[in-house]
């Protein structure tokens, strides 16, 4: 099995030997969802290895902005978040629910945000330079961190969440090589989010942006909370749209390059 997945993808994205049909939880079915995605390997790019940048920061700090720059101004490829499927999986928004009963559907829309984050990690190894916007580690470290922290996450949950993370981390190889901070006050996001208007969002208050703001600060620039998949670069991102953009142009060579890091 592992020749056959090692031949089709040029790549091993499992970590272990959990290929082997006695893997845990990995029955002979598990091959059929490895063949039909046509992930290519990260060190099948020319023999070079693909590299992968994921953009972080909090809700509306300017990360679309940003890709936006990159993707139009460079030839890397962008992955913005799936925020289309978590507003609407087969009819139904995750998204609102959360933000309606966090209580209730908090574990719902975070395991969905789980696997599709997953499955961008995955496609990110196409490369040879994939931008994404966000992980699947923001996705645990800072939002089911602050559901769970600010009692609007069920223990039980929580550990479920964790399990699967664990596991999903533990047994897939996920590399990122950088991770750039967009770093804005909690008030500036405020600011943006009300401009862009997503229906969902409308109920968000400002403490909500503080505490996800105060575990992006000690996770990225304290460094004190979990642990860094990559090397970090901050970059002050308060400013109005044309100061934005003169300071993407000056850390270009620093986004673009430090990626060699892996
Ligand atoms: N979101 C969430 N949980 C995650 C990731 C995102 O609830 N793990 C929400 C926050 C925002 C939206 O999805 O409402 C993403 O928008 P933005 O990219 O501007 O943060
Ligand atoms: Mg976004």
């Amino acid at each position: 099995f592992i020749t056959t997945f090692r031949r089709l993808c040029g790549q091993t994205f499992f970590k272990h030997k959990v290929l082997s049909s006695s893997g845990p939880g990995l029955r002979p079915g598990t091959r059929g969802l490895i063949q039909t995605t046509a992930y290519r390997g990260s060190d099948q790019h020319g023999g070079q290895k693909n590299k992968v940048i994921c953009i972080e920061g909090n809700i509306a700090c300017g990360k679309t902005t940003f890709l936006e720059y990159f993707s139009r101004t460079s030839s890397i490829e962008v992955l913005p978040e799936p925020i289309s499927k978590w507003r609407n999986v087969r009819g139904q928004n995750p998204l609102a629910l959360m933000y309606q009963d966090p209580v209730r559907w908090g574990l719902t829309l975070q395991t969905y945000v789980q696997l599709t984050m997953m499955e961008r990690h995955l496609k990110s190894l196409a490369g040879p330079v994939c931008m994404m916007e966000r992980s699947i580690f923001s996705a645990k470290y800072i939002f089911v961190e602050n559901l769970y922290r600010s009692g609007k996450m069920p223990e039980v949950d929580f550990v479920i969440l964790t399990e699967w993370f664990d596991w999903i981390t533990t047994n897939l190889h996920l590399p990122v090589d950088l991770i750039v901070y967009l770093q804005t006050s909690p008030e500036k996001c405020q600011e943006r989010q009300i401009q862009r208007c997503r229906e969902e969002e409308k109920v968000i208050p400002l403490d909500y942006l503080r505490s996800l703001h105060q575990l992006y600060e000690d996770w990225l620039v304290h460094q004190s909370s979990f642990k860094l998949p990559a090397p970090v670069l901050v970059i002050p991102a308060d400013q109005d749209l044309p100061e934005m953009l003169r300071l993407y142009e000056e850390n270009r060579d620093k986004v673009l390059t430090s990626s060699n890091l892996r």
